[in-house]
């Protein structure tokens, strides 16, 4: 845990989330400013600052945020998604806590948001 990290505060419970999935490994919520019908963030328990890093440091919580993006996918969107990582301040990630944003429910284009 990082004290001053907001995943890590949703994780422990310190900040309220809509969780849709939570495993040993993995937690799941909705994204608090949504950009398509379904958009819900997949995140390590473990404090990673990106995906490279959950891959070097923590590849078996990748491996299940995997599984739990497909299971999100499966249940709000027929199994159609994309899984988003934005990594570093220029192509916008906010948050420094890896995660992956699991956004369907909609057509999706091909342009950069
Ligand atoms: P990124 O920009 O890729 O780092 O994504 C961070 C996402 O986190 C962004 O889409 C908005 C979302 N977010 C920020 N603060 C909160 C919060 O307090 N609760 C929830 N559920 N989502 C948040």
């Amino acid at each position: 845990m990082s004290a001053d990290c907001l995943f890590c505060k949703i994780i422990a419970g310190d900040i309220p989330a809509e969780f849709v999935a939570q495993t040993d490994r993995v937690v799941a919520f909705r994204d608090i400013s949504p950009k398509a019908p379904v958009h819900v963030l997949v995140v390590p328990r473990t404090h990673v600052e990106n995906v490279a890093q959950a891959a070097a440091q923590v590849p078996e919580e990748l491996a299940e945020m995997a599984q739990v993006a497909q299971q999100i996918a499966d249940a709000e969107c027929d199994g159609q998604y994309r899984w988003i990582f934005n990594t570093g301040e220029s192509a916008g990630q906010s948050v420094f806590h890896a995660h992956g944003h699991v956004v369907g429910g909609t057509p999706l284009g091909w342009e950069p948001a």
